[in-house]
């Protein structure tokens, strides 16, 4: 095999869960505040991907309108950004069934603590868009997984977080009523890092094995297990813990973590984590992603081979290609108002709103796509530009957002009749602006982002979008944009207006 295979799911992909049915696997991500959340994903090689569905994509399901971001002081002043919304879901299938568990965390203003709400959503038909909706559990905590056990029992699972400390917990569920069978049991608390979260369980051998994650989702994070022959324990600690890490290493792919691990249909092992490129100036710039590793089964313990650019595979497998579900990977913010957006052929017509992309519960009118590329380019053309958007105050144009804290755009000021580059960084204190006046209304403006690593460049062009005119406003270096966080970048476009009712339109959305 040759080339790059990881990260096998590139660009804002955290808290990879995995099931394999027949001879498809299916893995799911964390989505936080965008909408549709949960985003579900096919493939029979391991190795090409293609988005398939979204297992919340109707917004009766749940909202995401508390689901605003915090900002934590970590250490040496460092900020880490804590998003609320859709935390590590995981999916399993059962019975013709596939079930997925998951945490909407809510923060609630003034309260220290925020509220998780657990819930499972289910489908038979995982190529369809109808999910059910959410049935609720009792669990004060994130991460929730499922057993089922050969017995016939249901087990969920969890990071539970009653207190400060977190702990591995484990209760029996009816997944029909979400009802507590059983009392909630301490059964882990990992090997002494911050943080056990992100567990799974598996049988083998008559063993109950335990991997979860520990030391937080960073810097620290790692890989233990436990073992046991009870479900409800005593779990023993692997004598090899942490059984992947990256921490302390000079490893390209670093965080990895909130490990899944199957088998395929030669019961070869696999691992999908975290992990995200960090590159040797610390910059992050496509958050966590989805990687895949190579593991062995030794009759006793799992071994995980590091985390590399290129794992070690051992044949080349075939997978199909899906034609791409239309609109399946379009992303919005929070609880979004879909009136006001209107896709028809190449062209998006926006209704703009007075919603900012800073604001912390509101929906900007905005609608992206995750950055997939670590090296590409995205651009987009705003047609139809009109004198009256001068008064109803339109901004309109193309952004690279992570949350309510953080977004680099270029845009054209309809009041100012000038085309405005912006950074925002709240967590780095960073607020910087460049302007072009153009004097009078254009005819069209160009808005395209090129990016690399370490750096977007945002351009524009009034006159034509050939690439030949294109005027560089303002660069970014992407460590500005690099925090300690949970999501990655989405570029899209939107529309901010102070008039209610305005529509924006743009051709030819293309994002990397
Ligand atoms: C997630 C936890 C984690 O709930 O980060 O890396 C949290 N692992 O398991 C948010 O993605």
């Amino acid at each position: 095999m040759s080339g790059t295979v990881n990260p096998i799911i590139p660009g804002f992909a955290p808290d990879p869960s995995v099931v394999k049915v027949g001879d498809w696997f299916y893995l799911i991500n964390s989505s936080f505040h965008f909408f549709p959340g949960l985003p579900i994903y096919a493939s029979k090689d391991l190795i090409s991907w293609q988005q398939i569905g979204n297992a919340i994509n109707r917004q009766a399901q749940l909202s995401l309108a508390k689901s605003d971001a915090n900002l934590v002081l970590v250490d040496k002043g460092k900020v880490m950004i804590a998003s609320g919304g859709l935390y590590a879901p995981t999916i399993r299938y059962h019975q013709g069934t596939f079930y997925v568990v998951c945490t909407n965390v809510i923060h609630l203003p003034g309260k220290e603590k925020d509220l998780t709400e657990n819930f499972i959503v289910s489908t038979d038909n995982i190529w369809s868009d109808i999910w059910t909706d959410p049935i609720y559990f009792e669990f004060v905590g994130i991460d929730p997984s499922l057993f089922f056990d050969e017995d016939g029992k249901t087990y969920i699972q969890g990071s539970a977080a009653p207190g400060p400390y977190t702990t591995i917990n484990l209760f029996e569920v009816d997944l029909n009523t979400g009802a507590k069978l059983s009392e909630e049991k301490v059964i882990w608390r990992g090997t002494g890092d911050i943080y056990p979260e992100g567990p799974h369980l598996y049988k083998c051998n008559g063993w109950y094995y335990l991997l979860i994650a520990e030391g937080g989702t960073h810097e620290g994070h790692m890989v233990t297990m436990a073992r046991s022959r009870h479900v409800l324990g005593p779990y023993e600690s692997c004598p090899n813990n942490p059984v992947l890490t990256a921490r302390g290493t000079a490893e390209y792919i670093q965080y990895t973590g909130h490990c899944e691990i199957f088998q395929d249909e030669k019961k070869q092992w696999w691992g999908t984590c975290i992990g995200a490129r960090i590159d040797d100036q610390g910059r992050c710039t496509m958050g966590r992603e989805t990687f895949l590793t190579r593991v062995a089964w030794d009759n006793e313990w799992f071994t995980f081979e590091q985390v590399k650019l290129k794992p070690s595979l051992l044949e080349t497998r075939s997978s199909p290609n899906l034609t791409a579900k239309p609109g399946v990977d379009c992303l919005y913010i929070r609880d979004a108002v879909m009136s006001n957006y209107r896709v028809t052929g190449t062209s998006v017509t926006l209704t703009a709103s007075s919603v900012d992309l800073s604001h912390p519960e509101l929906s900007p009118t905005f609608i992206g796509k995750r950055q997939r590329q670590l090296h590409g380019t995205s651009s987009v053309v705003l047609q139809g530009i009109e004198e009256s958007w001068g008064s109803a105050k339109i901004l309109a144009g193309l952004a690279c957002y992570k949350e309510e804290h953080r977004y680099v755009r270029i845009y054209y000021d309809a009041g100012k009749l000038e085309v405005v580059f912006e950074l925002v960084n709240v967590a780095k204190k960073i607020a910087r602006t460049e302007k072009h006046v153009l004097g009078k209304v254009p005819p069209s403006v160009a808005f395209r982002v090129d990016y690399t690593e370490k750096e977007y460049r945002l351009l524009y062009s009034v006159e034509s979008n050939t690439g030949q005119d294109w005027t560089c406003l303002g660069t970014v270096d992407t460590f500005d944009v690099t925090n300690p966080d949970f999501t990655g970048p989405v570029i899209g476009i939107y529309a901010l207006g102070q008039t209610a009712g305005v529509q924006v339109r743009f051709e030819s959305l293309k994002v990397d």
